[in-house]
């Protein structure tokens, strides 16, 4: 039977806007390129169709600079789709850009209403149970609307944190597999993976940590060596992806597709 966590047949995607420049970011590194950015999201894509998964690729929208990271819109789960309530003002309006395309995809699909916020970026789905990292993003009453749904569709939610400083709860930590978890050393420190078996990024390659488990293969950003060869060791099919412009705008691996 497929395992819903990292077994998907398909992936939506959404091609990054010329207005990239204005996407959100912690800190200016300087601007991405957009051409580069584009060749990144063609392998991208170009990954996640090798696994004979479909890949559904919005146009990019250039109200929105921050659109091509779908992730944070919705939450997929195998009973349906929730709409998100993102935190950062400025992509709340990518939901409903996105709604009609899950609406198509879901017989099922609900909404994070409000007042709380949550983006998907917080959430990672494991074999056993939903965990969300409150953040600057997602609040207690996002968590709690969530945690009503989930419940309903027979989920356990757990509330966790995210590390201060770090943009979502994946930022730094993904799912290699329904009992493993690649984290970084400073989230594991907080106990939240208790119980499952987690996998360390190497000291100095924290930005790896946010990979996506995509069928038999592993998407990881290009450019952490130690990592790449420890998952390698560890079994898994490791594709590197080049995500230095997507760096520039705090995103990774996870933020790219919304993945079922
Ligand atoms: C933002 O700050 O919202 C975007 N520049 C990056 C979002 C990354 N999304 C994700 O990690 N799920």
């Amino acid at each position: 039977m497929r395992n819903p966590t990292f077994e998907f047949t398909r992936a939506i995607t959404r091609r990054p806007a010329s207005t990239i420049a204005q996407g959100l970011r912690a800190e200016d590194t300087g601007n991405p390129s957009l051409d580069s950015m584009l060749a990144a999201h063609a392998a991208y894509a170009a990954a996640l169709r090798s696994t004979g998964a479909e890949v559904i690729e919005l146009e990019a929208l250039e109200a929105y600079p921050d659109a091509q990271f779908v992730e944070d819109t919705a939450l997929c789960l195998p009973q349906g789709a929730i709409l998100m309530r993102p935190g950062a003002p400025s992509r709340l309006g990518e939901v409903a850009e996105m709604a009609p395309t899950l609406r198509a995809c879901y017989d099922d699909i609900r909404e994070i209403t409000g007042p709380g916020h949550i983006e998907g970026g917080d959430i990672l789905v494991t074999g056993k149970e939903i965990l969300v990292g409150r953040s600057d993003r997602t609040d207690a009453a996002g968590v709690a609307e969530l945690a009503e749904i989930a419940a309903e569709w027979g989920h356990a939610l757990r509330e966790v944190f995210t590390p201060e400083g770090v943009l979502h709860f994946k930022t730094d930590c993904s799912l290699m597999d329904a009992e493993t978890i690649l984290s970084t050393k400073r989230l594991d420190a907080s106990g939240c993976f208790s119980g499952y078996r987690v996998l360390h990024v190497a000291d100095g390659e924290e930005a790896a940590a946010n990979a996506i488990r995509f069928n038999n293969l592993v998407l990881m950003a290009g450019g952490f060596p130690r990592t790449a060869e420890m998952l390698d060791k560890a079994g898994y099919e490791i594709v590197e992806i080049d995500n230095s412009d997507c760096a520039k705008l705090d995103g990774g691996m996870s933020c790219l597709s919304l993945r079922f």
